[in-house]
């Protein structure tokens, strides 16, 4: 017995010295050659044309729900399949095998009833890839096992409800659950790296490297990661809304081994992007397309020979470091693959400079060289009285539009602040940031997630897709508390505001404000690993002419700060709540322009990186009134004795005469009624929509023909842009939102002047297939059935099969329509 516990020590000693060292040989490898992933397996293992029965097996004979159709559940029911399909791959030659766990989630599995099942299916996954790998693997030539976790079924950051923009059918807690349970049992079981693949909202990609990180955490060994993306449609934008080089930027915080693009478009499609990838990426790339884009009858066509001719022009460009096959790709696309790029060098890059990187749906890019970034500072339940009511009395769509203004005025990132003691704060910042996930126009710039109070900063983070900037962490409470928020923005893929703020307090002289920022710098740097480009020090701005001495030096000990962080913290940002300088002027809003101004002027010069600012009200130095702007300096640059006295002489003649932040555009409503609402269908606009649909039914004959007419005219219009790129995903759901309430204005005088009494021209099942939740263009057609006089039974969303055709015979239904 001691002999076979020692013996299974041994070997798992052995085999953790193998793991560690798997990674470090794979990085080998991949700066001398192309590394070849394997294809699909949905192809092969449909080629077994395998029953129900086939897909249950023994070990799930009296299972309560359909399997077939659930490739991974093979592996737990048919083995051998599985095998087979991973050996024909390293026969073909491919060097890194997928384990076939591409739904083995419990979130994923759910649609079986097999969410129980979800680790002993990776636990299967990863075994049978394992044993069959190393049949094949020689020290020369060694074969790798990838684990596979799937995107799941269900979106965390887009609502597959279009009535309420801010629900959501998973959350990021639960995909990080879900995704540690998968990882752990694929890595436990031999997965040498773990690959995430056909991710269409980064906000589940996100989860997933949080997951990763535990997963890290617990093991104490470094997990190679392989990310892949992957780009739905002609905008050449994720799912969720992303361009491509924000979603890198929105991942690179897990520092993976590849960063690449599969599935959805065929290789010809996604280049454009590979090459994209390909420029800005500081790490392996790795491509895996489908055979060419799926046909009418879900197959795809793209020849071995064809794909191969592609994929070689990639390896000859370039741009890639790892090749394989997705959706419709077998063994002989595979070996083709090999071929073509044999004699190609792999992808090499050069270091990036050290940037501080940031995305909404777009990148944020702050460089040495780049303009001083504008944070907005409007949406701020402590800064804002209005913003404050407006969230207070639940009136989000108005609260929106705050957002909205700071970024149509300039703002490059937003700022949100709920801290307010008569509410629920953390509630209200995770419903404010779901529904601005919704609005593109505000969710395409970074958000700076401000709060006191860490649970909110984390609940927030939690909503966020893009790279986000937490706002505010410090060594208030001391090191210990510090470095564990720190860790977690490295976990979550945050930059920091770290304030200078120590056991003792603010920093409020220079040498205290240097000494604070110094130590965060060193422990975050050399402590933590924390990437320098991603600290951003707030050496506190407080306010100036207060008529207290000590106050007197505050402007020009932060530009000083701001001028020293820049010469001795290499890469680290610098940033302020700038508004609050002139805080003592409160009610003079022509003065506290001033003030701001000339304050902003002097700190960028100084190294001042980013602010936050009332967007739509920034004044320009160079336009204040001379004698205004000399007697401000003095107060700003502590010139004089005196200056506050000055200043407050001629803040008579100066004060109500601020600028206003400038309202939306309107110029729009100057069209006529069918333009309007094809605008407001375009740009997704409710606010206008039912005054100009009920002035559009009264100059019609009908009422369904304004939906007929100059709605459809809109939809068409969304639906050419949506065809050719020019709009993505997000905004179209924007328009259906639209379309929707204008509809809704009507169908009460479309019903009325049917009367009841004409006969229906016939009854309609639709419904949204099983495995999907998308019903955006169901719900229209369903609308403008009925408006048509068919009667529309709609099922939802997510309905199986069995209950589609029990319902359409049990109503005679004439048609079924399906959406999936
Ligand atoms: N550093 C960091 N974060 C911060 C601050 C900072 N976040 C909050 C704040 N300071 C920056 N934001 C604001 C927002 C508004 C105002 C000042 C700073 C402001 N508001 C007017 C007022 O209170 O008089 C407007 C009032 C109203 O419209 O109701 O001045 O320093 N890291």
């Amino acid at each position: 017995m001691y002999l076979d516990q020692t013996l299974s020590i041994r070997d798992a000693n052995l085999k953790r010295l193998m793991m560690a060292a798997a990674p470090e040989h794979l990085k080998n490898i991949l700066s001398q050659r192309i590394v070849l992933l394997d294809g699909a397996y949905g192809t092969l293992l449909q080629g077994h044309n395998l029953e129900e029965d086939d897909y249950r097996g023994a070990v799930l004979k009296d299972h309560q729900a359909p399997l077939k159709g659930n490739y991974d559940v093979l592996c737990l029911s048919q083995p051998e399949i599985v095998v087979d399909a991973h050996r024909q791959y390293l026969e073909a030659g491919a060097d890194i095998i997928k384990t076939n766990s591409f739904t083995a989630t419990s979130i994923a599995q759910n649609d079986y009833a097999l969410s129980d099942r979800a680790v002993q299916m990776n636990e299967a996954a990863a075994r049978i890839a394992r044993s069959t790998a190393d049949k094949f693997s020689t020290t020369e030539w060694p074969r790798y096992v990838a684990g596979v976790l799937g995107p799941t079924n269900r979106t965390a950051s887009l609502s597959p409800d279009v009535n309420d923009p801010g629900f959501r059918n998973v959350s990021f807690a639960e995909l990080a659950n879900s995704y540690f349970a998968a990882a752990s049992a694929l890595l436990e079981n031999g997965a040498d790296l773990i690959l995430l693949e056909t991710i269409f909202d980064t906000l589940n990609a996100k989860a997933a490297i949080y997951a990763l990180h535990e997963v890290s955490r617990a093991r104490g060994a470094e997990i190679p990661l392989m990310i892949s993306g992957t780009i739905t449609d002609a905008s050449g934008r994720t799912l969720s809304g992303q361009t491509c080089d924000a979603f890198w930027v929105s991942v690179a915080h897990a520092n993976p081994l590849t960063i690449g693009l599969n599935c959805a478009l065929g290789a010809d499609q996604l280049r454009p992007y590979l090459d994209e990838l390909s420029r800005i990426a500081d790490t392996y790339v790795s491509v895996h397309p489908n055979a060419g884009l799926p046909n009418e009858f879900g197959g795809y066509d793209e020849s071995p020979e064809s794909m191969a001719e592609k994929i070689g022009e990639f390896a000859e460009s370039g741009l890639v470091n790892i090749v394989g096959g997705c959706c419709g790709t077998t063994p002989a696309h595979i070996a083709a693959l090999r071929d073509a790029v044999a004699s190609c060098a792999p992808r090499s890059w050069s270091a990036a400079t050290p940037t501080l990187e940031l995305s909404g749906l777009e990148p944020l890019r702050i460089d040495d060289e780049s303009l001083f970034v504008n944070v907005g500072e409007r949406t701020n339940v402590t800064g804002s009285a209005r913003f404050a009511r407006l969230i207070l009395e639940e009136d989000f769509e108005t609260a929106l539009q705050v957002a909205r203004q700071q970024v149509v005025n300039g703002a490059q990132v937003i700022d949100i602040n709920m801290d307010e003691g008569m509410l629920d704060s953390e509630g209200a910042m995770v419903r404010f940031l779901k529904l601005i996930a919704a609005e593109p126009d505000i969710s395409r710039v970074p958000i700076m997630v401000d709060s006191s109070k860490w649970e909110i900063i984390e609940a927030g983070l939690r909503c966020i897709q893009g790279k986000a900037i937490v706002n505010s962490i410090s060594l208030k409470e001391g090191e210990d508390a510090f470095i564990e928020a720190a860790g977690k923005c490295q976990a979550y893929g945050a930059a920091v505001v770290v304030m200078a703020f120590d056991e003792d307090g603010q920093a409020d002289t220079l040498d205290r404000k240097k000494q604070i920022c110094e130590r965060s710098y060193r422990i975050l740097t050399e402590q933590l690993g924390f990437r320098a480009e991603d600290i951003i020090f707030d050496p506190n701005i407080f306010a100036i002419g207060t008529g207290i001495d000590e106050h007197r030096n505050y402007a020009v000990d932060f530009i000083e700060a701001c001028s020293w962080i820049r010469d001795n913290l290499p890469h680290a940002k610098c940033s302020g709540g700038v508004s609050n300088v002139s805080f003592a002027y409160r009610g003079n809003n022509q003065i506290r322009e001033a003030i701001n101004s000339v304050f902003l002027f002097h700190a960028i010069r100084a190294g001042l990186t980013m602010g936050i600012v009332n967007a739509g009200q920034l004044g320009i130095y160079a336009e204040i009134p001379p004698e205004l702007r000399e007697r401000v300096e003095d107060l700003v640059l502590n010139r004089r004795g005196d200056a506050t006295e000055r200043l407050l002489d001629v803040a008579d003649q100066y004060s109500g005469k601020a600028r206003t932040a400038e309202g939306p555009d309107l110029s729009w409503r100057e069209g006529d009624v069918g333009e309007r609402l094809s605008h407001a269908l375009v740009k997704g606009i409710t606010d206008f929509i039912i005054e100009d649909t009920e002035e559009a039914r009264l100059s019609a004959a009908h009422p369904v023909e304004v939906v007929e007419g100059p709605l459809m005219d809109g939809m068409n219009v969304v639906g050419d842009l949506f065809g050719s790129g020019k709009m993505f995903l997000p905004q179209v759901v924007k328009s259906a939102r639209v379309m929707k309430q204008a509809v809704a204005h009507l169908t009460p005088f479309i019903e009325a002047e049917k009367g009841g009494g004409r006969e229906t021209k016939g009854k309609i099942v639709m419904a949204t297939v099983k495995g999907d939740v998308h019903d955006i263009g169901k719900n229209i057609v369903g609308v403008v059935l009925q408006c048509n006089n068919f009667e529309v039974i709609d099922l939802g969303v997510m309905v199986p099969v069995e209950t589609i055709l029990d319902t359409a015979r049990e109503i005679g239904a004439d048609i079924v329509g399906l959406s999936g």
